[in-house]
């Protein structure tokens, strides 16, 4: 078993409803993800455009960053065996119609009102992970959590 962390982050629209915080938080724990750090959290604009940068002249980047710098946020870093992918695989598809198409059961199909407001957002390789973690939390070094706790999550 390889243990992993991923950064999951709570969107504004989420948690804009009274009901989804806790019962996304309850989701995690009972997929088994051990919560490793959790914070809520309000973008600036700036914040929102940094992060997103990779898809800055798509057509969809204005509404991004100013959607998710409209609210309070719930990031979190979560371990897991296999972490990165079963979030996402909890999430489903970016696309709010496709997700309720294809993975009726995710995240984004049962809560998500539209491509941008779809709820959660999930890192998607180790490198992308890696940098979002720093992002999110930058006094949090994965090395040094590995090494500590690492023994104590497989015990
Ligand atoms: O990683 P993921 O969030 O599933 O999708 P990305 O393709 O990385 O896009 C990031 C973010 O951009 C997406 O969660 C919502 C927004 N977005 C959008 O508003 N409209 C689209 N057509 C595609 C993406
Ligand atoms: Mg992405």
């Amino acid at each position: 078993k390889v243990l992993q962390l991923t950064l999951a982050v709570i969107k504004p629209d989420a948690v804009a409803h009274p009901m989804m915080l806790e019962s996304l938080h309850q989701r995690i724990l009972e997929d088994n993800f051990l919560i490793v750090r959790c914070k809520d959290l309000i973008w600036s604009q700036q914040d929102s455009e940094r992060f997103y940068a990779e898809h800055s002249g798509r057509f969809f980047y204005q509404r991004l960053v100013e959607f998710m710098s409209s609210g309070p946020m719930r990031a979190y870093i979560l371990a897991r065996e296999d972490a990165i992918h079963h979030w996402r695989e909890m999430m489903g598809p970016t696309k709010v119609f496709r997700a309720r198409y294809t993975s009726p059961a995710s995240i984004r199909a049962q809560f998500g009102l539209t491509d941008t407001r779809n709820t959660t957002h999930g890192s998607d390789s180790a490198e992308s992970a890696q940098r979002e973690i720093n992002f999110f939390f930058p006094d949090f070094c994965v090395e040094e959590w590995m090494e500590k706790d690492e023994l104590l999550f497989r015990s």
